[in-house]
């Protein structure tokens, strides 16, 4: 587990979505260990520490091979929470709404994102600029936010 060192900071979460064969499973499950080290059902998960706004984390996660996080399930959602640091954090997912309609696609797959746990009062839209979706560990929730906050600690 990485230390945390600040207090609130944007961090990339990113998926492997395994939907390999099983022999190819195994296979896929040995290549992406180091870089995807949690493993839940079929997926395996990472988490980054450095700091970056939406933009730079779903480039990231393309570089490692992976996608930022989709929801798929409220189960996915309860797995994955406890496993992550706790504090004031916030993940970055694959959610946004860039294309204008106030739809929230996912950019991994391109599709309506099928699953989202919204904070109360949210997508609240604030200010008319809040097109890009964060997970906050405090809470276990959604809010939609501003796409290039990148958080200095
Ligand atoms: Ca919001």
């Amino acid at each position: 587990m990485h230390k945390l060192n600040l207090l609130v900071v944007f961090w990339s979460l990113c998926q492997f979505a395994n939907s390999m064969s099983t022999d190819d499973q195994e296979i896929g499950a040995v290549k992406w260990a180091t870089k995807f080290e949690i493993q839940i059902g079929n997926k395996f998960y990472h988490f980054e520490t450095n700091k970056a706004n939406w933009f730079q984390a779903a480039n990231h996660c393309r570089e490692l091979g992976g996608y930022l996080l989709n929801f798929e399930s409220s189960e996915e959602m309860d797995a994955i929470l406890p496993i992550l640091p706790q504090g004031q954090i916030q993940f970055w997912t694959s959610a946004h709404c860039l294309s204008g309609n106030r739809k929230f696609i996912s950019v991994t797959s391109g599709e309506p994102m099928p699953y989202m746990r919204w904070f109360p009062n949210e997508p609240n839209n604030l200010n008319n600029n809040e097109f890009c979706v964060e997970l906050r560990i405090n809470g276990g929730a959604l809010n939609n936010i501003h796409c290039t906050n990148k958080w200095t600690g």
